[in-house]
């Protein structure tokens, strides 16, 4: 990137725009979504800790306002999005991860503004798949505070298929894995906005989780959890919503990506992207913010036990003196 005036541009990095704005070239939506947030979620950890997290919450569903990750966002390819964020407290902004938006509507706060009050985000998905949504202010911060939540684009048919002409699926897993750092929570808000070194090069994750459990709840909490019958094929959408690097083993049970970051990896314009097989017990490694769609076909009932660490970014090691891991298992049954 070329910087033409270095002070100005530390200016405008240190004073973000946060005039309300309106939504521009505005169509009647599709379908619609309100966000409200920050709203404070504690989490009691298996150490007898709480860990408070932060979510956007949907007004219209008092279900929502507990739950970390947020809400799931639903939606079709081709259908017009509004994405409305009310800031309740300081300044915010969802980026919709994946999503071809204008500037306007992409949410990355220091290229053009963050929310102080209601904004509408307006996008169009062309691709079905696996994408997330997040607040994209201090996004270091932000992000490991937990505002984020799935963003799931289905074909036009619906859920059950990946993608048009892609695998068909019966058992759809969610699984957005994440490590926590307790002493950021006590970082503010805006901190290392103006250059000031904030510590958030010191990252020391102590929590390991698979949406929203922690490890070792992982291996009975419906939400890491997979329990399929025979015969049933398994989607698991694998959301790296760590600072790791995310390697996953899965036991007895072979594994195809077929979907990658929300495009498809089965498609005749792209022949050269295959899906790629993972045979069972074979590590994969993701980076932050990295989706897999995988898909799984077991043929024989049983319970196959899955492992995930997050490893150090440099020194490859698994954080916490290696005790960095969620486990959870694959129940097949008759
Ligand atoms: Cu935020």
């Amino acid at each position: 990137m070329i910087v033409r005036d270095r002070e100005e541009f530390e200016a405008f990095g240190c004073d973000v725009n946060d005039d309300e704005i309106a939504t521009p070239d505005k169509l009647p939506p599709n379908i619609s979504f309100v966000w409200e947030g920050p709203r404070e979620v504690d989490i009691r950890m298996p150490d007898g800790k709480e860990v408070t997290f932060w979510n956007f919450s949907d007004p219209r569903d008092s279900k929502s306002r507990d739950l970390w990750p947020s809400k799931t966002m639903r939606v079709k390819q081709g259908q017009v999005v509004h994405s409305t964020l009310d800031a309740k407290k300081n300044t915010h902004t969802i980026h919709h991860h994946g999503m071809n938006s204008s500037t306007m509507n992409d949410g990355v706060g220091h290229v053009s503004f963050e929310v102080s009050d209601r904004y509408t985000y307006q996008f169009q998905p062309t691709h079905a798949g696996t994408y997330f949504y997040h607040c994209h202010k201090n996004t270091v911060l932000h992000f490991e505070m937990g505002m984020y939540g799935f963003l799931i684009v289905d074909p036009p048919s619906g859920r059950g298929t990946l993608y048009k002409d892609g695998p068909r699926y019966d058992v759809e897993a969610l699984w957005a894995l994440d490590d926590v750092d307790p002493s950021w929570r006590a970082i503010d808000h805006q901190a290392g906005l103006c250059g000031e070194d904030a510590g958030l090069d010191l990252f020391r994750p102590k929590y390991f989780m698979i949406t929203g459990v922690p490890h070792p709840r992982t291996m009975t909490d419906k939400r890491a959890k997979i329990t399929a019958k025979l015969g049933q094929t398994i989607l698991i959408r694998h959301l790296n919503a760590s600072y790791s690097v995310v390697s996953t083993t899965i036991q007895g049970l072979d594994a195809t990506v077929y979907g990658f970051d929300g495009r498809p990896l089965l498609h005749p314009s792209v022949p050269w992207a295959a899906p790629i097989f993972i045979p069972a017990g074979t590590p994969f490694e993701t980076v932050s913010a990295q989706r897999f769609d995988l898909i799984l076909k077991p043929t024989r009932i049983g319970r196959y036990p899955v492992r995930i660490e997050f490893r150090h970014w440099v020194t490859g090691e698994i954080h916490d003196g290696g005790r960095g891991i969620c486990e959870t298992v694959i129940d097949v049954t008759e």
